[in-house]
């Protein structure tokens, strides 16, 4: 484990390749459930790059009219599949909670998406951390202080690395500058996919 700040711990290859292309297959099943959909700015309306979906009893969705955690997918209507348990028990023995998520973002990246700098603070209780998995192609992950102007720093997450943001760095800042292509052969078509599991409610 690395310590990067106090509260931000960062697991290198926690989950193994053959732990990876299980996991990526039991994606490629739920994400037939749950298309992946392009969620919008709210008040602009404008895109984002990054495709997103969503997995246990709330998803995290972003439209016109604001961002919030829902039971449907906005797209189908359909509840969001369940977690699977493979990620249920990276939570447990990573995220030092002994409560349970109640929600598992989804974002897919290709090679052109990124996602700006932003804090995570529509979930009810802070107390709890957010655990980030990165499969695929990995990425240029920035994070910085609690204000948007704080200094921030690079780092970059490969295929089956763990970001638990808890305690003092639950609020901070942090984004995707750029994924870098080709370099991982587990996703096909390739791209990069990173879960968040929360407490939202
Ligand atoms: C990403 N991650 O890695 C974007 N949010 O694609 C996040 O936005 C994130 O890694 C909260 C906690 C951990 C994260
Ligand atoms: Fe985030």
């Amino acid at each position: 484990m690395l310590l990067l700040k106090p509260g931000l711990r960062l697991y290198k290859a926690a989950l193994d390749r053959a732990g990876q292309e299980d996991l990526r297959d039991e994606l490629r099943v739920l994400l037939r459930e749950a298309p992946l959909f392009r969620p919008r700015m709210p008040r602009s309306g404008k895109e984002f790059s990054v495709r997103m979906s969503n997995c246990g009893p709330l998803g995290w969705v972003s439209d016109i009219s604001g961002y919030r955690y829902q039971a449907c997918h906005p797209e189908t209507g359909r509840p969001w599949p369940p977690m699977p348990e493979s990620i249920l028990r990276l939570w447990r023995a990573y995220a030092e909670c002994a409560r349970e998520p109640d929600a598992c973002l989804i974002n897919h990246y290709d090679e052109t998406a990124r996602m700006g700098p932003h804090q995570d603070r529509d979930e009810a209780d802070f107390s709890a951390p957010i655990l980030s998995l990165s499969l695929g192609d990995s990425c240029l992950f920035r994070y910085g202080g609690e204000r948007r102007r704080d200094p921030s720093r690079t780092i970059r997450l490969d295929s089956g690395d763990i970001v638990v943001f808890g305690g003092p760095a639950r609020l901070m800042f942090h984004g995707v500058d750029r994924t870098l292509p080709e370099s991982s052969t587990l996703l096909d078509p390739p791209g990069r996919i990173n879960l968040t599991l929360r407490r939202a409610k």
